[in-house]
């Protein structure tokens, strides 16, 4: 496989507070070279322009700075549109979580039934309606489920981009009240960190990856770095205590590699600015690793 990785400095989805930074922190963290030196062959395509949000006004507060993350993911989906269409696998560095809108929207156009693992201390499936922050980066699960304002579930094609079946939450464990609905009246299955310390990763991945693969014709991870515990990544924008610890997050990466099903991934949320000598930037890129089949021995 061919990587493609593309950089989204996008920090409207979560009010300003240093996401914007993230891929510049990934790629300091070695990415490239590392991911080169499991064999791959690696082309970075740089970084996405994203505006700066000083320099716009907050139209809708349920929504903030709908209309301008709604063109970046336009632009995202045509740029992973493009890598897929040349047999590329497309790596996504974020940027708040609300780049998942652009990856996903771009992916649809070559898998119509895609398996999605959502890596994350959240749900991100509140709309306008439902959101206690108005903050995008909540929202992009329901959005590519064809869930939320118009103007963001008709990005890059006006279907839902993927299906509730098809989708699974890993470390969850908060979750506001109209999240929770609507997991519930979608039937979306979800790890929650109840399920993790209960049955163990060997065996929520185990069920995850039967869940993801089962009739579906490639699977996208979309990790968000606060799924993991903020004492070993604690630069996030949003961090919740009691998350997946580095061993097991390493464990769920190593299985995915195992079940060689994987067509394109994105990392979100790392905050170079909360960040502890780039500790969490790290983490992502060992993190991606084991899921791109780095192994010891
Ligand atoms: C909250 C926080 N559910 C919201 N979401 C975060 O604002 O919608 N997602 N931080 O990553
Ligand atoms: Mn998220
Ligand atoms: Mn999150
Ligand atoms: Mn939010």
């Amino acid at each position: 496989t061919n990587i493609s990785i593309i950089g989204v400095p996008m920090d409207l989805g979560a009010d300003r507070r240093g996401v914007d930074m993230g891929p510049s922190a990934i790629r300091y963290a070695g990415v490239k070279r590392r991911l080169e030196s499991i064999g791959y062959q690696i082309e970075d395509i740089g970084d996405l322009s994203v505006p700066t949000p000083e320099s716009y006004p907050i139209i809708h507060d349920n929504l903030k700075y709908l209309d301008e993350i709604a063109k970046v993911n336009e632009k995202l989906a045509e740029a992973v549109d493009r890598e897929m269409g040349r047999g590329r696998f497309p790596l996504v560095l974020g940027g708040d979580h609300s780049i998942a809108i652009g990856t996903i929207a771009g992916l649809a156009k070559h898998k119509k039934n895609m398996g999605v693992i959502w890596f994350d201390a959240h749900g991100d499936i509140n709309t306008g309606e439902t959101s206690p922050s108005g903050n995008i980066h909540g929202m992009s699960l329901a959005v590519s489920l064809g869930i939320g304002h118009p103007n963001l579930i008709h990005i890059y094609g006006n279907q839902a981009k993927i299906k509730p079946e098809n989708v699974v939450i890993i470390g969850a464990r908060d979750l506001d009240p109209g999240e929770r609905k609507l997991i519930k009246q979608l039937g979306i299955k979800v790890y929650t960190m109840h399920e993790i310390d209960r049955l163990g990763m060997p065996r929520v991945m185990e069920e995850a990856l039967e869940i993801v693969s089962r009739g579906t014709d490639g699977v996208h991870l979309s990790l968000d770095l606060d799924g993991l515990d903020p004492h070993d990544c604690p630069g996030v924008g949003t961090p919740v205590i009691g998350g997946i610890s580095y061993r097991e997050s390493h464990l769920a990466m190593e299985m995915l590699a195992e079940a060689d099903i994987l067509t394109s991934a994105e990392f979100v949320e790392v905050n170079p600015i909360l960040d502890v000598q780039n500790k969490t930037a790290k983490v992502a890129v060992a993190l991606l690793c084991s899921a791109f089949g780095d192994k010891l021995l």
